[in-house]
Parts: C-alpha cells; sequence; structure tokens
C-alpha cells in the first residue's frame, strides 16, 4: 500500500506492508509543505501537494491500494462542476481573526462545544468558512485537503469521517453534519458532502490505472493514534509530536462537560467509533520557526538540540499555547518578550533559546496531560509520544520528567503506519481492532523508553508563567 502522509513540515509518500506479524513503512518520497504567501494570504501549495503525491505513489508501486491523511480544518472550495475555486487558504491565515467572537454573538460556546465538542481554536473550519462571506455563494461542495486529494485521484465527492470531525460543523454525539448549527452562522449545508467512514473504498484511481484508493483515518492526527503502541489494560496518555502537540487521551464517548468546555478540551472523532479527548500544544512549530528565523537548516537541528541539552534545565520558561506563538513570524523575539513580561530574563543565545522552547513544550504536555485525567478521573501511568517529536531526545527526556511517570518514544512514522494498518484492514487483512493493530505496532517497531528523574521543578517554573 502507498500511505500518503501530508504533515504542515513535510509531506511524504510511504510503501507499506502489514500481515501477520509484519508492519513496515518506507519512504519512497519525501517533500517540503508549509505556508506560501501571495499577496495579503498565506496558502498551501495544494497542486505541488497532489503532484508529489501521484509521483509518490507511482513510484511506490506495484500496489493493492493507497490512502492520505493530512493536517486538518483546511479545506478546497468546488463550483457545481466540480471545478476548484480559488487556492485553499492555511489555517495560520490572519482571515479569522476576530470572526470567532462575530459567530459568538449568535451561537454561544457552550452550545457550540454541546453539538460538536471541538475545542475554540481560531482556525476551526466553521470560522474559515464563516470568514469567506459572500464567496460562498459561488461553492458548491467543500472539500477537506485529503478529500480533495482523493477527488482528484477517484472523481469521488466525500468527507470521511475523522477530519469531518475537526470542522466544527460536525455532530460528535450523532456523527452527522451539524446542519441546522451550519445554517445559523450562514453556512450553507448543501457544502457538506456525504460522510464515508474510515476503511471505506473511496473508487478506483483514474490516473493510477484504478488502482484502489481508501478512506483512511484522514485526519493525520486519527492515523497516528491508530499506531500508538499501547499495551491493553494500561492507562495510557498519548502525544502526537510534530509541527503541533496534540496531547490527551483515547474515550469511548465524548466528554462535553463544563470544565472540558473551559478547559478547552477537544472530542475529536478517531477509528472505530473513538474519541480523541485532547488538547492542540503549539507544538514542535516555534522550534521549526526558531530556525528559519534564524536561516538555520534543519540538519543542524540534531547539534542544537544536543547544545540545548548542555544548557541549564527550566532557566526560562513561556506559555508556549499563548496565541502570539500561532501565526509565522520572529519566535526568538516573542520568546524574548514573552519571559520580560513574566519577570523571566529571555535566554541568550541558540542553545538556550532551543532549551527554553523545549522546556516550555514539556511544561505544556505536563499541563494538559494533567488537566486531561483530571476531567476525566482516569490516570495516567504511561505517556507515548508519536511523531517527529519521538525523535527529539531532550524533548521525550524533559516530557517524562515534567509528567512524572514513564515516555515511551515511537513510531516516529506513526501516522504513516495507522494509514497503512487501516488499509490493510479494508483490504481483507485480519485486523478485527484498534488492540489488533497496536501488538502489531509493538510486535514490529522501535519504541525508546524514558523514565522520569525527578530533578527539576517543573510546579515552579509553571507558577513563574503567572506571575
Ligand atoms: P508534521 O507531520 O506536523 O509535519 P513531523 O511529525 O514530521 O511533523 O515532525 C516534524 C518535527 O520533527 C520537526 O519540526 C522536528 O522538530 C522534529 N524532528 C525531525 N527530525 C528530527 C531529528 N533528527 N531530531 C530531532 N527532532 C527531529
Ligand atoms: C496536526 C493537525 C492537528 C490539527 C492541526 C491543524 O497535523 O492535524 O490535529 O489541529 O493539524
Amino acid at each position: 500500500m502507498a500511505a500518503v502522509d501530508l504533515g504542515a513540515s513535510s509531506g511524504r509518500v510511504m510503501a507499506g506492508t502489514a500481515g501477520p506479524g509484519t508492519l513496515s513503512v518506507e519512504e519512497v518520497r519525501r517533500f517540503p509543505n508549509g505556508g506560501v504567501r501571495a499577496g495579503p494570504s498565506l496558502y498551501w501549495d495544494i497542486l505541488g501537494l497532489y503532484r508529489e503525491t501521484l509521483a509518490g505513489i507511482r513510484e511506490a508501486g506495484p500496489l493493492d491500494g493507497a490512502g492520505i491523511d493530512s493536517w486538518a480544518v483546511d479545506y478546497g472550495l468546488l463550483d457545481e462542476r466540480g471545478a476548484l475555486l480559488g487556492n485553499p487558504v492555511h489555517y495560520r491565515d490572519s482571515r479569522t481573526d476576530g470572526v470567532p467572537a462575530k459567530v459568538a454573538a449568535t451561537v454561544s460556546a457552550r452550545e457550540l462545544y454541546d453539538v460538536t465538542g471541538l475545542q475554540q481554536l481560531p482556525f476551526n473550519t466553521l470560522y474559515q468558512l464563516v470568514s469567506e462571506g459572500d464567496r460562498l455563494d459561488a461553492a458548491a461542495t467543500m472539500l477537506l485537503i485529503p478529500d480533495l486529494l482523493n477527488y482528484w485521484l477517484t472523481g469521488s465527492i466525500g468527507a470521511e469521517r475523522t477530519n469531518a470531525s475537526t470542522t466544527q460543523l460536525y455532530d460528535v454525539r450523532e456523527q452527522t453534519w451539524a446542519t441546522s448549527l451550519a445554517s445559523r452562522v450562514g453556512i450553507p449545508p448543501r457544502l457538506l458532502p456525504p460522510l464515508r467512514d474510515p476503511g471505506s473504498v473511496v473508487g478506483p484511481a483514474r490516473e493510477l490505472a484504478g488502482l484502489p484508493v481508501v478512506a483512511v483515518g484522514s485526519h493525520d492526527t486519527a492515523s497516528a493514534v491508530v499506531a500508538v503502541p499501547a499495551s491493553p489494560g494500561t492507562n495510557f496518555a498519548y502525544i502526537s509530536s510534530g509541527t503541533w502537540s496534540l496531547a490527551g487521551l483515547e474515550l469511548p464517548a465524548p466528554e462535553l462537560g463544563d470544565a472540558a468546555l473551559a478547559a478547552n478540551f477537544t472530542n475529536e472523532g478517531g477509528v472505530d467509533g473513538t474519541i480523541r479527548f485532547l488538547r492542540n500544544v503549539m507544538g514542535l512549530w516555534v522550534l521549526s520557526e526558531t530556525l528559519r528565523t534564524w536561516s538555520c537548516p534543519d540538519a543542524e537541528l540534531p547539534g542544537l538540540l544536543a547544545a540545548a541539552a548542555e544548557a541549564p534545565a527550566l532557566a526560562a520558561v513561556v506559555d508556549i499555547d499563548a496565541p502570539e506563538f500561532l501565526p509565522p513570524g520572529d519566535m526568538p523575539a516573542r520568546i524574548a518578550a514573552a519571559c520580560r513580561a513574566t519577570g523571566q530574563r529571555p535566554p541568550s543565545g541558540r542553545a538556550a533559546t532551543v532549551r527554553c522552547i523545549v522546556d516550555s513544550l514539556a511544561l505544556a504536555h505536563r499541563r494538559t496531560i494533567r488537566e486531561a485525567a483530571v476531567l476525566t478521573g482516569r490516570r495516567v501511568d504511561v505517556v507515548h509520544i508519536v511523531g517527529g517529536g519521538a525523535r527529539n531526545e531532550l524533548l521525550c527526556r524533559s516530557t517524562a520528567d515534567a509528567c512524572g511517570v514513564p515516555v515511551l518514544a515511537g513510531p516516529v512514522e506513526a501516522a504513516a503506519l495507522g494509514n497503512v494498518l487501516v488499509q490493510a484492514r479494508a483490504l481483507g487483512e485480519d485486523l478485527p481492532d484498534l488492540a489488533a493493530m497496536r501488538a502489531l505496532v509493538r510486535e514490529t517497531q522501535e519504541v525508546r523508553r524514558y523514565e522520569p528523574s525527578g530533578g527539576a521543578d517543573w510546579d515552579a517554573a509553571e507558577a513563574r508563567l503567572t506571575s
């Protein structure tokens, strides 16, 4: 199978195999991804992503199937003939500034949460669509990024459920589009295409000799959580660590209480009817944007992290989730300003700055996982870190220290593995449930264990953020 995994910082096409005792993914093609600023807007290079996807799938052949997952919330609009209306806009674009407050005047946060269970993020699809105003008049269909690419591959229009659940237009209890909510905020329900389950076949790819395209858990985080190598019966939390840290718990049903709303936790739909109860922590975006500010190539990251590991722990920390870290820009300057605002001396030099980012991220991991446990009345005995952040030893070690429980790091390519596992099942492999899929991940993938050391005072560091 070809697993196409499009992250906000890179896209990759992996050739994957799954069977009894076997699970592997091998990188066939990797390409950079990110925002393209043109005029006043920040876009994705959607045609470039489609071209790379097609080329990667061709390189991965011969194949039994292909599946696409990507970052959530963003979309393309089609007219009634199926043509793309405008280039998809990046969720870090400023077009939704002020929109959530306007929507709140029509539908309260409590009501929105009751229906959708989603955390308030300024870039939720609902807010992006509202920001389009009367441009929506020309649109017949809204397709999220993987659904758009699937449409171009197969001609079939639909919305895969795990990603639909990130739009804030999906009824988390009824598992349908929240059409009356959409109408109330001015989004025509005709834009919302028929829903499809992860694991269903989208159709044959016309340009790929009829290769079956499978709707995987098309939200990358849904696919990544499938491949969390949790052992049966353990009380685990997960962090899908990449551009974002998606940190939380897997639940059988949504948690929609006032405390969860106040703590801004989300209830996204997972594969096999599970709920991802988590919060978006700002993630390694702040580090990659810092490197960009310094014109420092990615290849220098391991060296910088090694230097940061030698710098003193918790010398300065910031609230990494503060809104000023969301848009692209000069992160070192924003970090220095945040330190000054909380009476701390800003980090001096690159190693100290990287240390500050990693410590601040670990602190946010701790805060988020502790809150998830309290909100659900569950214990957390181990934290799984999957995704690119599993390669960051300092982050894994600091997260274990901060959370006070062991961290199990890996697999790095969890999203691609989850993508392959769901495809394999759709194509007839005997993988009856998530437990069977995770058993295969445990059996076949490398996982590294980090014990908490108990050295640093994380409570004191947290207190500094509010001083
Ligand atoms: P996304 O899917 O959001 O694009 P990834 O899961 O690919 O993100 O993770 C990308 C991040 O992984 C990078 O921003 C970087 O911080 C981290 N990373 C990648 N390679 C390494 C490495 N060799 N050492 C440490 N961290 C790494
Ligand atoms: C991670 C992710 C996350 C979303 C964000 C927009 O790649 O899908 O789950 O909140 O991108």
